[in-house]
């Protein structure tokens, strides 16, 4: 948008006086904010309204991804970038003795997901928006983000995130657009004059669903979708119940929007989650087929306007709730309303892990949402007779919905979509060879692959500004719009000019980061280092262990020998563990004691150095990503659907130091074998062991002495404070069998370190990996990934 310095510096200073009554000297930080924030979002509000309308008139098709999960970030600067204003307001605020980037670390972070997969919605969301896609987010406006971890003696500890104690300034309340969404209760039918069963329900609970939509800023376009998040309210004509009852009532209900997660240890903190899920599923296609009713427009042709998109098994009661909109609201016959539902939804599966496979128990569902249970049970039955006839009995068995008294809902899912994907090829190639193979007998041509991607906005433009510029310089700025002209920046390859630039502006972020560090943690590291990062969820899966049994080892080395020759290193973790992941919290805590006895090893001369940061989240990961030598990529190959950190650190020079799984296979193809370091077994090879028995851990144990040795200090004193931690981590590696192939790998994982330690020697080589690496990453701009989405899928 076109924006003079004055005009702004004129409009901030009339803002501040509007909220505040106060001039630029009389105000805080935390008012400067609000008076920018809302400053912003008139700014926006225009181009919001317009895209509504223009969508509206049109009668454009759109698309709306149902996310339980939205991991946003701060979305000022972001926001700023987007509308094209971020250097005039920059300077604009110095020029009023203000810092941007004090003003922008007032705002709160919103923890509304808990890891890559509701940081894909937001990436989603943003690129959208920036293709100029018909496309909204809707979710669940979370009282409470996932929990702020605080390191208590090294043990993880959860605290209440209160995002929203300050206020939201992005968000607008729209009470005229609250749905009723209603549980519990019965259902009978009856039969009309002419014949027809209708069903008739009666409900107990009733919630009013209030919309807070927040402005999606497409990048320097006219493009504002909405990301529409929604809160759980009482209704008003409850409020005539006496006072007590009213307050027991409401707090009830609240309780819904309140928490991401509830604690699903217990039957109540499991009933909670199926109530949200249905929640922000019945809320959401309400108002879509609303918005619909508006067009005027015959509903057997809802597929022609609307799609809907299921994230993950969470929004799986998307299809039945539509499937009840369509029967019992619009009167149309079971046939019409099933392929019409079906053409709206498409779903996406994030992971191979059972335990994410969400089942519910009948009793359960049928309870708390009798019309619907009923709808899965007709789903159930019409699947069953059909698909009898076409294939064998077990296999139509192993697919249905209901099975062995629970309601599956990727099987929900998949059997009312008329898309199926994976994220990232090699994971798509799994579900349809292994997880979900009897599916892809039955629906071939519904499975399709979309590798996930990434917003270079928040992740190169807006987190490492220096490099962004520098890449500018050298190729000028066709990547913002199409990131794979980053391509060019090979030509550079031989230049040692940018190489050298290139790893000057690294140091300079290793050193701001090393700076935080110290002034955040009092751990004193040295920017001359290589810093070797993990960032992702703990979870056992993701190996941060064998990153560990590593350090470990290295720091043996020096103790035998303080002047062995290695090569300085700094090792950081973020990672948050699931508050009911004993397991998780154990490797947590163990990593925190070793990082205790190794910073504070007077005798290893600072040579080794372990961060392991408080609260990960996205604020956190724009600080370190930029500052990374190393991107540690090492599940156990066939585990990992995709992975995005791999692809943000190598959008930042990060070289990949990688197991043969998710995204790391494409990342491979991307740079060639040369620019990442591949290690340790394939998936193929995983199975193989699946299939013929045949590993033992303890025989790693036995008869590699190295390991062995790392292995007995999880138990013989070497690591205090962690000695009950260390006996089960030893035991579940050695006695229990190695679920993640740990011990098998630890070698293969050695040798794959001596290598880094041994190239980042050669500056000019190193940098030369980590700008082929840069230019390697366009193609996993998150705009491709979602042009591909709307193009293939949802047909916007
Ligand atoms: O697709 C986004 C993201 C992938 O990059 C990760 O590889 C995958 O683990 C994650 N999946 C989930 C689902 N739940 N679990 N487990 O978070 O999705």
């Amino acid at each position: 948008m076109e924006l003079s310095k004055r005009k702004f510096k004129d409009d901030f200073k009339r803002m501040l006086t509007e909220l505040y009554s106060m001039d630029v000297a009389q105000s805080a930080v935390t008012e400067q904010y609000a008076a920018l924030g809302n400053l912003v979002r008139s700014y926006c509000s225009k181009k919001w309204n317009k895209t509504n309308q223009h969508y509206l008139d049109k009668k454009k098709k759109q698309a709306y991804y149902f996310s339980m999960e939205f991991l946003l970030g701060r979305m000022l600067k972001s926001n700023l970038l987007n509308l094209d204003i971020l250097d005039t307001v920059r300077t604009g605020l110095k020029e009023l003795g203000i810092d941007l980037s004090v003003l922008e670390q007032v705002e709160p972070d919103p923890g509304l997901g808990n890891g890559g997969l509701g940081r894909l919605a937001a990436c989603f969301i943003d690129s959208i928006a920036t293709c100029e896609i018909p496309g909204h987010g809707n979710g669940i406006r979370f009282k409470y983000g996932l929990f702020k971890q605080k390191f208590v003696n090294g043990y993880q500890v959860e605290l209440p995130e209160n995002w929203l104690q300050n206020g939201n300034v992005w968000e607008t309340r729209r009470l005229n657009m609250a749905v009723t969404v209603s549980f519990y209760g019965h259902v009978w039918m009856e039969k009309t004059k002419s014949g027809y069963l209708i069903p008739h329900y009666e409900h107990d609970q009733r919630v009013l669903a209030v919309p807070y939509d927040t402005p999606i800023i497409g990048f320097k376009n006219e493009t504002v979708n909405t990301l529409r998040l929604w809160s759980a309210e009482m209704p008003p004509q409850d409020e005539s119940s006496d006072y007590w009852s009213y307050i027991q009532q409401r707090d009830r209900i609240e309780t819904i929007s309140e928490v991401l997660y509830p604690d699903d240890s217990n039957y109540d903190g499991r009933l909670l989650r199926l109530k949200q899920e249905y929640f922000f599923v019945s809320a959401g296609v309400q108002s879509i087929v609303r918005h619909y009713r508006k067009m005027n427009l015959d509903m057997t042709h809802l597929a022609e306007k609307v799609a809907m998109h299921i994230n993950d098994t969470h929004p799986a009661l998307c299809v039945p709730e539509l499937m009840r909109l369509l029967l019992d609201d619009e009167k149309m016959d079971w046939e019409h309303a099933w392929n019409v539902t079906v053409n709206v939804m498409s779903y996406t599966n994030h992971t191979i892990m059972s335990e994410a496979l969400e089942k519910w128990p009948i009793e359960m569902i049928s309870t708390l949402l009798p019309r619907i249970y009923q709808i899965i049970q007709e789903i159930d039955r019409r699947y069953v007779l059909k698909m009898s006839t076409l294939f064998e009995k077990e296999i139509v068995e192993r697919t249905r919905i209901i099975e062995g008294g629970h309601v599956k809902m990727a099987h929900l899912a998949i059997i009312g979509s008329h898309s199926i994907n994976g994220v990232a090829k090699l994971h798509t190639a799994i579900l349809k060879e292994k997880v979900l193979h009897d599916f892809f007998i039955i629906f071939p041509s519904r499975f399709n692959n979309k590798t996930n991607g990434i917003t270079q906005r928040r992740w190169l433009m807006l987190a490492n500004e220096p490099l962004s510029n520098m890449i500018c310089d050298k190729i000028g700025n066709d990547w913002e719009a199409t990131p794979t002209e980053l391509k060019m920046l090979k030509a550079f390859r031989n230049d040692e000019t940018t190489l050298l630039k290139l790893g000057a502006i690294k140091r300079e972020n290793k050193a701001r980061f090393a700076d935080y560090v110290f002034k955040t943690m009092g751990i004193e590291i040295n920017p001359d280092a290589i810093f070797d990062v993990q960032i992702k969820r703990l979870h056992a899966y993701k190996r941060q262990l064998l990153n560990l049994l590593n350090i470990i080892r290295l720091y043996l080395n020096l103790k035998d020998d303080p002047t062995a020759d290695i090569y300085p290193r700094v090792f950081i973790f973020g990672a948050k563990a699931a508050p009911s992941y004993t397991y998780a919290k154990e490797i947590i805590k163990l990593i925190n004691s070793v990082a205790t006895l190794i910073n504070n090893d007077q005798e290893i001369q600072g040579k080794i150095k372990i961060v392991f940061v408080e609260n990960y989240g996205v604020s956190l990961a724009e600080r370190i990503i930029p500052a990374a030598d190393v991107s540690e990529q090492i599940s156990l190959a066939s585990k990992e659907a995709s992975g995005t950190s791999n692809m943000k650190l190598m959008l930042n020079g990060a070289v990949t130091l990688a197991t043969l799984d998710g995204a790391n296979v494409e990342i491979r193809e991307r740079v060639g074998s040369e620019n990442i370091i591949i290690f340790g077994l394939t998936e193929k090879e995983v199975y193989q062991y699946y299939h013929d028995g045949s590993y033992h851990a303890v025989s790693y144990y036995e008869n590699n002495p190295i390991l062995k040795r790392v292995l007995d200090t999880l138990t013989d004193g070497t690591i205090q404070g962690a000695e009950a931690e260390g006996w089960d981590i030893f035991d579940s590696l050695v006695k229990y069998g190695d679920e993640y192939f740990v011990l098998r790998d630890f070698e293969a994982y050695v040798e794959a370190q001596k290598k880094i330690d041994h190239l980042y020697r050669d500056q000019i080589k190193w940098q030369r990996m980590a700008l082929i690496n840069i230019a390697g990453a366009g193609v996993f701009s998150s705009d491709y990934t979602v042009r591909q989405y709307a193009n293939d899928i949802w047909d916007v």
